[in-house]
């Protein structure tokens, strides 16, 4: 049976591969996607792909993952260092979460050493780029079928 995994980017993270590339790389969201779906289907998982500058929005897919999907894959963005309501919504899904950061936000300023996420993932990936999601992917398709 194919398990259905949600992916979910937050805020400017549609701005992949148009500014600052130091720090995120050339590749664009729609790049990322592509590749996920690629891994995905290694991997046996349906992949449900999302991103949205809105907080209320990932919500809203965290909440339909609910009894749909066995694991999230989410970038919360600048969320993740603010929102508890996104991690209240994970705490009400029962599935696997892995929490994906493109960059080391541990190398980074102090502000972004907190995440309100890690709270509830199952597994953190920060500082290997974009390969990120596809060691996420990796590792969710391990706990779902475990
Ligand atoms: O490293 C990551 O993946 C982050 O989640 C990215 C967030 C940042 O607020 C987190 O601290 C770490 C920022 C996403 C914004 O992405 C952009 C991409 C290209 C150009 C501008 C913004």
């Amino acid at each position: 049976m194919t398990s259905i995994v949600y992916v979910l980017n937050g805020p400017n993270l549609n701005l992949l591969g148009q500014r600052e590339p130091d720090v995120y790389g050339h590749e664009t969201l729609a790049d990322v996607e592509a590749a996920c779906r690629e891994t995905g289907r290694d991997l046996g998982l349906d992949i449900r792909f999302h991103q949205s500058n809105a907080e209320h929005q990932l919500v809203d897919w965290i909440q339909q993952a609910r009894g749909e999907a066995a694991a999230i894959v989410i970038n919360p963005a600048a969320f993740t260092h603010t929102s508890v309501a996104i991690l209240d919504a994970l705490n009400a899904f029962d599935g696997a979460v892995i929490e994906v950061h493109i960059s080391n936000v541990h190398k980074r300023e102090a502000f972004r050493h907190h995440s309100y996420v890690s709270g509830r993932a199952d597994a953190v990936i920060a500082g290997c780029g974009t390969q990120g999601y596809l060691l996420a992917l990796q590792r969710a398709a391990k706990l779902v079928t475990a």
